[in-house]
């Protein structure tokens, strides 16, 4: 046995949960080895495949009750010599927007002065982001003034946007309007997604092709040198996102390099206690975020093996297994010597509901994480080095049976006040804490409370699909899942949302839906599901 290995049996053995594990020999090989993951990391940066776009025409938009965010598109035509017009290109994209002027009949004797706003809806083009404060920067809403001192010319503007329409501001149009035109606009979309990989899928239905294209248009959009969050904001990886862009990027643009090249970015950008941040950027070279979120953790074992698995990549994940290990001991910190989850001083996430109690639902995930971790090591061929947590699963789904689920009604509840959220129920029937005729009841029931905490995005409704399908109930995640991505369809949705509630086109988790992105990744669900429903069994 090596010694560090001993070192986690002896610990376990006398204290159980609750107490800081001994992990020095996993710290070692992980110390030794990640400045070497950062450099594959960087090897397998990305090529960006590119293509010129231009627009399909203008477009007047006009207010609608009846619509997403009560607009809609009204006029269409061509006109582009006034003082105020939106482009639309037909389709969402992620990259740069550049126009060229033309001079006018008499010259121009002062700075033409323009103002452009980029949206990925139309609430944004046509809305006044300072109305509502925002918990994030206001730099987040994609708007820009340019002075342009010569024509005729051609201007790119600098940023990367992501956005379907473009609106063009000329604040001074009476003073300019003989002196310069338009001459034209295009933007080159950015992805590291080639469209040549991508498997063809197969349908039920258009209603289900249709929610596939979306789907894929998201995840495209969101598949730059790394897999972000949202191209708009905050062009971020984050390991909960992550997770569910690669299971949906197997099933279909199948770049492999690009998980790869995220998990060594998350894992070569560890910290010092080596725990894999939630989030890094790319930009201007790798550095990891400020975030420390429990429940994705919890998932870096499980976003690891199924890389494996639809890569067949043994080297890789023997390589990172050392960091999956360690998360391992970091997600048990926080779970008492019973084998019950109370409160962690990490980011305990779960969904965007200030509301949800999270003992539960994290309960669900940590023991989710430690069973994903040991399949892990089965499949590496390393089940001895799990062998001593191996028996705080029975001790975890114990404790959740005896403190969480109430067999009245059959259903888990979380916290003090014996909350009942689906967020609980979802990661309990994930987690094989409940199986069978109970899984069932425990989705089921708690759906039909009526002050059930229901998920507010679409990453809590992915889960809940999944749920669903796991507990044996393939037809109502089916039709769960073409109402909640298809009421965003019906909505008009080019991609898919960060937030959707069906009762409130408004919802922000900033307090202003301006700021929200509307390419997100973890709403890439659509080609995930159907795909694989639709697929022999593997
Ligand atoms: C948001 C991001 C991301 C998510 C985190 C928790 O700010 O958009 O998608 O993973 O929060």
């Amino acid at each position: 046995m090596k010694w560090w290995l001993f070192a986690l049996s002896a610990g376990l053995a006398v204290a159980g949960f609750g107490v800081e594990l001994s992990f020095d020999g996993v710290d070692r090989q992980i110390n030794e080895r990640k400045p070497g993951w950062l450099s594959k990391a960087e090897a397998l940066r990305p090529t960006l495949y590119r293509e010129t776009l231009k627009p399909v025409g203008t477009v007047k938009v006009v207010e609608d009750a009846q619509s997403f965010q009560r607009l809609k598109i009204g006029e269409t035509g061509n006109d582009t010599a006034t003082a105020d017009f939106i482009l639309d290109f037909g389709r969402h994209l992620t990259g740069y927007f550049r126009f060229k002027l033309k001079a006018g009949s008499n010259p121009l004797d002062f700075p033409l002065r323009l103002r452009f706003v980029f949206g990925e809806t139309l609430a944004e083009v046509v809305g006044n982001p300072d109305e509502k404060p925002t918990g994030l920067s206001r730099a987040w809403f994609q708007d820009e003034v340019v002075n342009i001192d010569f024509i005729p010319g051609e201007v790119a503007l600098p940023r990367r946007y992501a956005f379907r329409y473009v609106r063009c501001v000329v604040p001074e149009f009476n003073r300019a309007k003989q002196k310069f035109s338009f001459d034209g606009f295009s933007a080159e979309a950015v992805t590291s997604a080639n469209p040549i990989n991508l498997a063809e899928g197969r349908f039920g239905n258009e209603e289900e092709r249709r929610l596939d294209t979306i789907a894929l248009n998201t995840l495209r959009d969101c598949m730059q040198t790394m897999f972000e969050d949202g191209p708009k904001r905050d062009r971020r990886l984050w390991l909960g996102d992550l997770r569910l862009q690669a299971l949906a990027n197997y099933e279909t643009y199948r770049n492999f390099n690009l998980v790869k090249r995220c998990l060594y970015l998350l894992a070569g950008l560890s910290d010092q206690d080596n725990m894999v941040r939630t989030d890094c950027y790319d930009q201007p070279s790798p550095h990891r975020g400020d975030c420390a979120i429990l429940d994705y953790t919890a998932l870096y074992a499980s976003t690891l093996l199924e890389y494996l698995e639809a890569s067949g990549d043994r080297a890789t994940a023997e390589d990172l297994w050392p960091i999956a290990l360690k998360q391992l001991q970091i997600t048990l910190r926080d779970v008492d010597e019973n084998g019950l989850f109370k409160k962690s001083p990490m980011w305990c996430f779960i969904d965007w509901d200030s509301k949800l109690d999270r003992q539960a639902p994290e309960q669900g995930v940590l023991l989710y994480g430690l069973k994903r971790t040991i399949e892990l090591a089965d499949k590496l061929g390393r089940r001895d080095q799990v062998a001593a947590v191996e028996p705080l699963v029975q001790k975890m789904v114990t404790a959740a049976r005896e403190s969480l689920w109430d067999a009245e009604r059959k259903l888990f509840v979380s916290g003090p006040d014996r909350q009942v959220s689906m967020a609980s129920q979802i990661w309990m029937v994930l987690s094989g804490a409940v199986t069978g005729q109970d899984a069932k009841d425990c989705l089921l029931n708690a759906a039909k409370v009526p002050d059930v905490r229901k998920p507010f995005t679409p990453y809590l409704r992915n889960y809940w699909i999944e749920a669903l399908d796991v507990a044996g109930l393939r037809d109502t995640a089916r039709k769960e899942l073409l109402e909640y991505w298809g009421g965003m369809a019906k909505r008009g949705a080019d991609t898919f949302w960060e937030g959707f509630v069906p009762e409130d086109d408004f919802f922000s988790p900033y307090g202003n839906h301006l700021i929200n992105s509307y390419c997100h990744a973890w709403s890439c669900a659509p080609c995930y599901f159907l795909r694989r429903w639709a697929a022999p069994a593997r």
